[in-house]
């Protein structure tokens, strides 16, 4: 279990053993200095991830098992040169993403929400962590900073590279600020503001990116308090290997959020509530997550959530195509309006009817999968390899399968790349992240990988993207294995 006073470790840049991280430093350094005239005070850095399994559980308060990829944003920072408030936020890629400059506006202005529907602007998650921290601190005359980033977490393929931008943004502007925050401080603050930005999203990536180390994956659970627990996976001969392959679908999650990814962060919770009546009456006004149907009760096992998960079967009918506001008026109780200004109302989400049985199967059983895969590293069972394979593999395999038929987070692409991954011999292939096009992750035996990786280029790549260079490919399917979470370089 992560201690809760652990703070994000700063280190001496020529410390670290990462080649291809401290080349990528020395050259931001010298950009920096080349943009600003003077050089860095520290470079932030924070990565990615890979979601193993338990997807879109995050928000209904359910433990997830992700991991860092190595893939991470890194910004420069000068603070010490500033005079006055001003920041000027610049990308190594200029061309793409324009410099930005701003004043801070005052206190009252930080807790403005930048969400604009349809509009995605890559500085608006500096901003989210920028504002998130300020607003935490309560702070009124923030220093100015200069800031050059650079971030190579491939763009809308979730492995995270919104969360990885936020949390080095929040890490920076902290420090600058002259606060040392505890990681679950720095966790908590990215979680709330990402969510400026436009989507109601979970906590999983945040997470990740600050507590993650290296070796592990990370068992995360959010009630009844945010928890994070270095987890070792199975060893077994050949080793468990993970290989990510994008399906070069990319997912503008901010803009599609209104349809997707709010929306369903909505219906379960609709459902949660749905539910929670049926059980418990009158007294479930106050439940706010999916997960919160336990507390009222019993546990969250695998024995307990495989019953809701019955009950669910029970109380809907699987043909169902979905509730209009309407009906589900009549079903809560509620009126359109209560129901519109409790569960809709925070951020944008356009739907003509809400699925309650297909999400919450989704989520019951999801989580469930979540206690068994965690269940499987964590115990000494002498099962022997193949097994684990088998099993591990399976889960992620069922997981795949809900995402594309329960949840409806896949799409054509993503499916296909699965169906190649497991006919190139991986045990488990799924979607990972919040789905809609980007990666698939698999479960491959370190013996196999050069194989599966040949084999997924030939039917996949070769066939969808011809043009591809050999240095495109190595970006597009890698292996990953578990890295560290966030740091502050010094001494640079
Ligand atoms: P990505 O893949 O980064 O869009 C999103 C959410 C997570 C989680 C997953 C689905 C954000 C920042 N992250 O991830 O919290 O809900 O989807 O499991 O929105
Ligand atoms: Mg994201």
């Amino acid at each position: 279990m992560a201690e809760s006073n652990e703070f994000v470790p700063i280190l001496s840049l020529n410390s670290i053993d990462q080649p291809t991280l401290l080349k990528r430093c020395k050259t931001l350094i010298e950009k920096f200095i080349s943009l600003y005239n003077s050089p860095p005070d520290f470079i932030a850095r924070a990565p990615g991830r890979v979601n193993l399994i338990g997807e879109h559980i995050d928000y209904a308060g359910f433990g997830v098992l992700p991991m860092a990829i190595s893939n991470d944003v890194i910004i420069a920072i000068n603070f010490s040169n500033k005079k006055g408030t001003n920041v000027r936020l610049s990308n190594i890629l200029d061309e793409k993403y324009m410099q930005r400059c701003w004043d801070f506006e005052g206190k009252d202005k930080i807790v403005e929400i930048i969400v604009e529907d349809g509009v995605s602007e890559w500085s608006n998650y500096f901003k989210c962590g920028y504002k998130g921290i300020l607003r935490h601190l309560g702070i009124d005359n923030p220093v100015g900073m200069d800031c050059l980033v650079d971030g190579i977490v491939p763009i809308g393929a979730g492995l995270s590279s919104s969360s990885s931008f936020v949390c080095c943004a929040a890490l920076a502007t902290s420090l600058a600020n002259n606060a040392i925050l505890t990681k679950k401080q720095i966790t908590e603050i990215s979680i709330e503001c990402e969510r400026f930005a436009g989507m109601n999203s979970g906590g999983m990536d945040q997470t990740a990116s600050i507590f993650s180390q290296s070796g592990h994956a990370l068992y995360v659970e959010f009630l009844p308090t945010l928890n994070a627990t270095p987890t070792k996976l199975p060893s077994t001969n050949p080793s468990i290997t993970f290989v990510v392959s994008n399906s070069l679908v990319k997912a503008d999650k901010v803009v599609t959020a209104p349809i997707h990814y709010n929306l369903r962060v909505v219906e379960t919770k609709l459902a949660a509530y749905h539910l929670g009546q049926l059980l418990f009456g009158e007294d479930c006004k106050n439940l706010k997550h999916v997960c919160d149907l336990y507390s009222k009760s019993t546990k969250v096992t695998i024995d307990n959530l495989e019953k809701l998960s019955e009950y669910v079967n029970q109380v809907y009918d699987k043909k169902q195509v979905g509730y209009t506001l309407e009906e589900l008026s009549n079903m809560l109780k509620l009126s359109s309006t209560e129901i519109y200004d409790r569960f809709i109302a925070q951020f944008p989400v356009r739907a003509e009817r809400f699925h309650l049985y297909k999400r919450s199967k989704h989520v019951f059983e999801e989580s469930c999968r979540v206690l068994k895969f965690y269940e499987f590293c964590t115990s000494d069972s002498n099962i022997n390899n193949v097994e684990v394979f088998k099993s591990l593999g399976n889960l992620m395999n069922q997981s795949h399968q809900s995402c594309k038929e329960l949840f409806d987070c896949s799409c054509d692409e993503l499916n296909e790349l699965v169906r190649i991954c497991l006919d190139g011999g991986a045990f488990g292939s799924r979607l990972t992240g919040a789905g809609w096009g980007g990666c698939t992750v698999s479960l491959v035996s370190e013996d196999n990988v050069e194989n599966f990786i040949q084999h997924v280029i030939t039917n996949y790549y070769n066939l969808k993207f011809p043009n591809l260079s050999k240095s495109e490919l190595n970006d597009v399917i890698f292996v990953t294995k578990p890295s560290n979470g966030a740091m502050i370089l010094k001494d640079l």
